[in-house]
């Protein structure tokens, strides 16, 4: 799955440091082979040395190809941290089939866009994560679609395939080109209609390569992922497989929450993590309770996924024992690191510089003309591993790259005067709500569909907590009142997930307007502000 003039554009890079036209399960034999008695990967659970990992995806595709899953077959996965996503990941690569990246909080709304839109064979799932059931909505995806032949579940099950116990006769593996896709990863604006985005092994594991090259990963690495590792960052920057290339460890964290953060820094003594601003300030609030924990092992803190707040950055670098490096990342491709050796003025201010000299960043006014340093404009980006088209989404296409193929990010950055990036917020409306992303228009649309909604208009302001918090402004049929744990049960029956929940809910009896008489969402964002 990849078409011949993706590969035109990959061929170019050819000869780039750490850049390999080598697909990902053959990867993982290369790392057994070097790194064979090393832990790979620990959870809460247990924990598996490189040649384990190697030997039961290795199992574990034969088992996939048995069932037909292969060969550029599609395969939702939606699991928590946990080692048998790193197998099931692994193993898929190795029979050549594409996992699409489904995070655990996704639900209905979000896994039937994707099906719809990818029409995948199987779906890998948990039978029960964080207090969440997931075999009634196992269930309906299995009635609903025709083409989903086989539901696995990391558990056990009545009637359903146990992950772990799928295996088969040893093979020939197929041959998988480093130029194929390898996954599917949710783009971080999903609404009803996803995004995909096709990454293929070679551009994905440069990805890792580059990242883990300016993190100074190495044997003795412990990587902690402490966000969902199905999310681009814990996954490849350097994440999972960055500390797998350097045959260091990777710990996963399975309730990603900031207590048991602390306690595995603390107990595996953890050297490098990355954190989503809003997760770094309940961490910080932990640590002043309680004296226990023990963080002086970490040498890196990456934070990135939202704007870090100036205030914030200091306080990391004044308390913290280790170098905060900012991340600017996509799941789309381009990514920026600050680096080990910026001063501390530069990484509390910036959000580095791309982690591939191939890279090519253009800060562009709304005509598309590029501005000075020091200006503000829209991040456009072309590169080695950043996509020039979403999965089957012709008109995502044409707006979200220009016709060079450079991808529009939709952020605000700026060029400062030493060459780094300073981002400055979305142009577009994403609501980046802890890390998360949450598109107005999805949310309005379900709004709008509740009978007592008559127009709905969904706005991000900041908040102290999480970056941004979302705020629904409705006008209400008449007569009709409305309470914010109404629209919860009611987002919550659709299927949504509950990060999208409105935050703050204002009822109106007019919209204000702009002059051409549009909604003035600026007016609806400082009344979110004001009213609160
Ligand atoms: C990461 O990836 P996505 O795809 O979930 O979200 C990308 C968007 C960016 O376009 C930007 O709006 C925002 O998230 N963002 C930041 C940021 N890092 C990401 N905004 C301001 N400052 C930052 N440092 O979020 C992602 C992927 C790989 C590594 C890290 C984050």
């Amino acid at each position: 799955m990849q078409n011949k003039r993706y590969i035109k554009k990959l061929e170019q890079y050819e000869g780039l440091e750490g850049w390999n036209r080598m697909p990902l399960g053959r990867q993982l034999e290369i790392w057994a082979d070097g790194y064979g008695d090393n832990t790979a990967v620990s959870d809460e659970n247990g924990e598996i040395t490189y040649r384990e990992l190697n030997e039961k995806a290795e199992k574990m595709a034969y088992g996939f190809l048995d069932r037909g899953i292969g060969n550029g077959k599609k395969v939702l996965v939606q699991l928590p941290n946990r080692i048998s996503f790193v197998i099931a990941a692994f193993a898929l690569a190795k029979a050549g089939a594409v996992p699409i990246m489904a995070l655990p909080a996704h639900r209905e709304a979000e896994l039937s866009g994707i099906m719809e839109l990818a029409r995948p064979v199987a779906y890998i799932t948990a039978d029960k994560y964080l207090g969440y059931d997931y075999m009634p909505m196992a269930k309906m995806l299995e009635e609903k679609y025709d083409f989903l032949e086989h539901v696995i579940i990391d558990g056990k099950q009545e009637n359903k395939e146990e992950l772990t116990a799928i295996e088969g006769e040893k093979r020939e593996l197929p041959e998988v080109d480093g130029y194929s896709t390898a996954f599917l990863l949710l783009s971080g604006g999903t609404t009803g209609i996803p995004k995909l985005i096709p990454r293929t092994h070679a551009d994905y594991l440069y990805n890792a390569r580059m990242s883990a090259k300016r993190c100074r990963m190495n044997e003795n690495s412990v990587y902690l992922a402490s966000l969902p590792v199905a999310h681009n960052f814990p996954l490849c920057c350097p994440g999972l497989l960055g500390t797998l290339d350097k045959g260091g460890k990777v710990v996963l964290c399975a309730n990603t929450s900031p207590d048991e953060i602390l306690s595995l820094i603390t107990e595996e003594k953890v050297t490098i993590t990355a954190l989503v601003p809003a997760m770094v300030t309940v961490c910080m609030e932990m640590l002043e309770l309680d004296e226990e924990y023990d963080i002086s092992s970490l040498k890196i803190l990456q934070v990135g996924g939202a704007l870090l707040e100036d205030t914030l950055a200091d306080r990391i670098i004044a308390e913290w024992p280790c170098k905060l490096m900012q991340v600017f990342g996509t799941a789309e491709g381009l990514l920026c690191f600050t680096g080990l050796e910026d001063s501390d003025g530069i990484v509390a201010r910036c959000q580095g510089t791309p982690v591939s000299p191939a890279d090519e960043i253009r800060i562009v006014d709304e005509s598309g003309k590029e501005v000075k340093d020091g200006e503000y404009g829209e991040l456009l980006s072309r590169g080695p591993y950043t996509i020039d088209a979403y999965y089957m989404a012709d008109e995502a296409n044409e707006t979200s790259f220009t016709s060079d193929g450079f991808y529009r990010t939709g952020d605000r950055a700026m060029r400062t005067g030493e060459g780094n990036l300073r981002m400055g917020g979305r142009i577009k409306e994403q609501i980046n709500r802890a890390g998360e992303k949450i598109l107005p228009a999805e949310i309005e649309a379900y709004l709008c569909r509740y009978g007592k909604i008559k127009e709905a208009a969904v706005v991000g302001v900041k908040d102290e907590v999480l970056g941004n918090r979302s705020c629904a402004f409705i006008l209400a049929e008449d007569g009709e009142s409305l309470e914010l744990g109404e629209i919860h049960r009611y987002l919550q029956e659709l299927g949504v997930a509950a990060y999208k929940y409105p935050d703050q809910l204002e009822i109106l009896e007019f919209w204000p307007l702009t002059s051409v008489g549009k909604i003035d969402k600026k007016v609806l964002a400082d009344m979110a502000v004001s009213n609160k």
